[in-house]
C-alpha cells in the first residue's frame, strides 16, 4: 500500500478580515461611548461562530467577531462583538471575569517591575530574567465582587550568586509592584530549588489568533479521512480546548462531530502550590519544518517535535503541525499555561482508529518539583453514521450485571473506569451498527473522589454544553470538572450522544525528566 496523502486548505476568515472587523467594531462610537476614556487593553480579537441551532448540524462559517477589552479604571472586563462584514454594529457587555494576560500586557507588567526603584536595576542589568509563573493573575477579590487586575510575573535570578528567585505582581491600573512575604502569590513559590526543562522564554501566540482548515486524508486516490482542525488559540470553550477536530468523517461516514479538550487542571500533593484551572489556547514553540498550508497550520515531511520529544523548550513553529507516520496522520500542538507545557496530540490511523493523547511537560519552576496531578477531559461529541440514533454501552469482563458482557446505558450516567473487568465503552448507531469503542489508555490512571471527580460521563447532546463555564481559578472547589451538573437523568438511549473521558496523570519529575502522555483509543467495528 502506497504513502497517505494530506491536503490542508484554509477553512474560515482569515487573520486579516478578523482583524479589520475588530477594529471596525471597536471603534464603534458605542463602545467608545462606554469606555469613556478609560485607560484599557485590548486583550483577544477572535472570529466567532453563529449559535448553533437545535440540531446543532453542520459547520458554520464565522459570521462575528469578538473582542475583549480590559478597562483598568473600572476594574472590568468589556466583551465586544461585532459582525465580520462590519454591519450591524455592536453589541457591548461587561464581565468582572479575568482574561489571561495577554503576551502584550504581560510585557507592559514587566515594563512597569523596570521602573521600580527595589528591581527595575536588576532587571536593567539581567540579574533577574521575567517568565510568566502560575498563577497568571492574582485573584484577591475586594468586599465588593470588584477584583483589582493583578498581573503575576516571575524573577528568577540570572545565577545563585544573584538575587532570590521571586513572584511578584503589578497592577497595571496605576503601576503598583506587589511583593509578597513568602516571595510569591499564595498558590505559588518561588524557592531557590527549580525544575523542570530550561525556560526558552519564546513567544506564545495571543488568543483568537485565527487558524482552521479543512484536511482530507488519500491513499491510492480513496478518501481515509476528512475533518476541520482548528488551532488551539482559536478552539471554543472558556478555557479554549486545545486541537479541535470538527466533523470527523472516516470513509465517507460520520464518526465525531467535534472532539476537544475543554478542561485540565493540576492540583499538587499537600496543596504545595495550586491548584489550578489551566488553560488551553496560548500556543507555544516547537519545533516543525515544512509548509505553511494554512494560517497556524504546517504540513512536515517529516515527524514535528514537541518537548516530549527533543528534550528542550525550544522552537520555531506556532500552531498545528501535521505529518504522516507509518500508517496514521498525526496533528500536533505544543501549549503553554504559566511553566506548564501541554501537548494537544491526535493520532488517525488509516483503519479508522483514533488515538486522542494529552502530554504533560514543565519548564523551570519551584512548584513542578512536587508530585502533582494532572486531569484532562476530553469532550468526545459521537455522530457514529450519523448524529442519532446513537447508544452507549459498556463491557465487563466479567460481567457486571447477568451473563453479557456488553450492558446499555439508559440514563445519563458518570462511570469509574474499571481495569478488573476491562471495563471499556461504546457508541453505537442502533439503526445501521456501526460503532466505535473507547478503550482507555494504560496510563490514564482513575480519578481521585476529591479532585479527579470521574473517569468517563455518557451524556445527551446539548450544544451549550460545551463545558462546565469556569475559567482560570485557583480555588480548589471551583477548579475541578464541574461535569456532574450535566447529569439530570435525560435518557440516551438511541439519541445523540456525548461522552467526556478523563485521563488523569501524576507528575513526578524525579520520575519522568520531561513528561508523560495519556489518552485512550477509539476503535471502530461494523463500519
Ligand atoms: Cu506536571
Amino acid at each position: 500500500m502506497s504513502e497517505l496523502k494530506v491536503e490542508i486548505v484554509p477553512f474560515g476568515p482569515g487573520p486579516e478580515d478578523v482583524e479589520a472587523a475588530a477594529r471596525s467594531a471597536l471603534g464603534h462610537p458605542d463602545v467608545e461611548r462606554e469606555l469613556g476614556g478609560a485607560d484599557h487593553r485590548v486583550l483577544s480579537v477572535a472570529p466567532v461562530e453563529p449559535e448553533p441551532d437545535a440540531h446543532d448540524e453542520g459547520l458554520p462559517e464565522p459570521t462575528r467577531v469578538r473582542a475583549t477589552v480590559y478597562d483598568y479604571e473600572n476594574e472590568r472586563s468589556l466583551v465586544v462583538e461585532g459582525s465580520l462584514d462590519g454591519d450591524d454594529g455592536v453589541a457591548v457587555r461587561e464581565t468582572v471575569r479575568q482574561p489571561i494576560p495577554s503576551a502584550g500586557e504581560f510585557d507592559a507588567a514587566v515594563a512597569a517591575l523596570a521602573r521600580d526603584p527595589g528591581l527595575g536595576p536588576a532587571l536593567e542589568s539581567k540579574a533577574l530574567t521575567p517568565y510568566r509563573p502560575m498563577p497568571p493573575l492574582v485573584l484577591d477579590e475586594l468586599p465588593d465582587g470588584t477584583i483589582e487586575r493583578t498581573v503575576a510575573v516571575g524573577l528568577r535570578p540570572a545565577t545563585e550568586a544573584d538575587d532570590r528567585h521571586e513572584i511578584v505582581a503589578v497592577k497595571p491600573a496605576r503601576g503598583d509592584v506587589i511583593r509578597f512575604d513568602t516571595g510569591a502569590p499564595a498558590a505559588a513559590r518561588a524557592a531557590d530549588t527549580e525544575c523542570g526543562a530550561d525556560d526558552a522564554g519564546q513567544q506564545t501566540t495571543d488568543r483568537g489568533t485565527p487558524g482552521r482548515a479543512k484536511v482530507t486524508v488519500t491513499r491510492d486516490g480513496e478518501t481515509v479521512w476528512t475533518f476541520v482542525a482548528v488551532r488551539p488559540s482559536v478552539s471554543v470553550g472558556t478555557n479554549g480546548s486545545g486541537v479541535e477536530l470538527r466533523r470527523v468523517e472516516y470513509r465517507g461516514k460520520r464518526v465525531l462531530r467535534r472532539a476537544h479538550v475543554p478542561i485540565l487542571n493540576v492540583r499538587y500533593r499537600e496543596d504545595a502550590c495550586g491548584p489550578f484551572r489551566d488553560w488551553q489556547f496560548e500556543e507555544g514553540m516547537f519545533k516543525a519544518d515544512g509548509d505553511d498550508v494554512a494560517p497556524g497550520f504546517r504540513l512536515c515531511p517529516s515527524k514535528a517535535e514537541t518537548m516530549l520529544e527533543s528534550g528542550n523548550d525550544h522552537g520555531n513553529f506556532r500552531g498545528v503541525a501535521v505529518y504522516v507516520d507509518a500508517d496514521e496522520v498525526v496533528l500536533v500542538s505544543e501549549l503553554e499555561a504559566g511553566w506548564y507545557r501541554y501537548i494537544s496530540r491526535w493520532r488517525l490511523h488509516a483503519d479508522g482508529t483514533i488515538k486522542p493523547r494529552f502530554g504533560f511537560g514543565a519548564v523551570e519552576s519551584s512548584c513542578v518539583c512536587n508530585l502533582h496531578h494532572h486531569h484532562a477531559y476530553w469532550r468526545l461529541d459521537f455522530d457514529v453514521a450519523g448524529p442519532a440514533p446513537n447508544e452507549v454501552r459498556e463491557f465487563n469482563d466479567p460481567p457486571v450485571t447477568g451473563a453479557d458482557n456488553w450492558h446499555r446505558l439508559g440514563h445519563e450516567i458518570r462511570r469509574r473506569r474499571d481495569e478488573s473487568r476491562n471495563r471499556k465503552w461504546q457508541v453505537r448507531n442502533s439503526a445501521s451498527g456501526e460503532s466505535y469503542t473507547l478503550i482507555p489508555g494504560a496510563n490514564d490512571g482513575e480519578a481521585d473522589a476529591a479532585f479527579g471527580v470521574g473517569d468517563l460521563w455518557a451524556l445527551r447532546h446539548r450544544p451549550d454544553q460545551i463545558d462546565d463555564g469556569i475559567g482560570f481559578t485557583t480555588d480548589l472547589t471551583e477548579a475541578r470538572a464541574h461535569l456532574n451538573q450535566f447529569l439530570n437523568g435525560e435518557p440516551i438511549g438511541d439519541s445523540n450522544v456525548v461522552l467526556w473521558y478523563a485521563a488523569h496523570f501524576s507528575h513526578d519529575v524525579h520520575q519522568h525528566d520531561v513528561g508523560h502522555i495519556v489518552g485512550p483509543s477509539l476503535a471502530p467495528a461494523d463500519w
